[in-house]
């Protein structure tokens, strides 16, 4: 089976343990749209509050038994949805699957996400240089998967004025990254005014994290 994809997908090391997954999602696009339609019905888009007060461009919600939240108190996972009040979405087999995959084919085997952060983006909207530190163990690595439009990922090192690469994520790519680059900056520029055409001017990103 997979000789048959050995043209559509190709590895691209960007880091000592960070690997981009060209076109890793692709195959099971429908039904992973399908899985995120049905999550943001029971758990809708917000925008969150940063600990300083801002409102997040991005808007965001989660599936899985830790969602990933923000507010006044702080940057935390949670079991609960703040704006239900209810447990969030379970994640669907197919979105744990794909997440599981992708981190084997990484060089990850066993990995197991407990939670899923799903970003929307709109034209003009961006997320700044970051860490990700708020899990549990950085030994788990996180996967991360695009879908719409394009958008322009900055890739940096473990002090947040390390030099940056920069790298474009298409509709389907998937990037695995854990050892010795999981606390790397990174962020996305402001998302650029195009169509997509499943998902119209919009762009997702799901990131599969182990929280707990
Ligand atoms: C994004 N991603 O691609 C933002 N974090 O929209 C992240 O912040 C991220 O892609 C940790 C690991 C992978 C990621
Ligand atoms: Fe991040």
């Amino acid at each position: 089976m997979k000789d048959l994809f050995a043209n559509l997908e190709s590895h691209e090391t960007l880091a000592d343990g960070a690997v981009l997954l060209h076109g890793f999602a692709l195959a099971d696009e429908t039904a992973i749209l399908e899985a995120i339609e049905h999550i943001v019905e029971a758990a809708p888009y917000r925008h969150m509050a940063t600990p300083g007060g801002y409102r997040m461009s991005v808007a965001m919600t989660n599936c899985g038994n830790f969602g990933w939240i923000t507010d006044r108190r702080g940057y935390r996972y949670s079991p609960v949805d703040p704006l239900t009040d209810k447990a969030w979405p379970n994640m669907p087999p197919i979105l744990q699957e794909l997440a599981e995959n992708a981190a084997r084919e990484a060089g990850y085997p066993g990995f197991s996400p407990d939670a899923c952060l799903i970003n929307r983006y709109e034209p003009g909207t961006k997320m700044s240089l970051h860490q990700d530190k708020d899990e549990r163990d950085f030994n788990n690595p996180i996967v991360s998967v695009s879908l719409g439009l394009p958008a322009t990922f900055q890739f940096g090192g473990l002090k947040r004025a390390d030099p940056v690469r920069k790298y474009v994520l298409h509709h389907g790519d998937v990037v695995v990254w854990g050892g010795p680059s999981r606390l790397f900056y990174h962020g996305i520029l402001p998302l650029k005014q195009a169509q997509h055409a499943e998902l119209g001017s919009v762009r997702l990103n799901l990131t599969f994290r182990k929280a707990s």
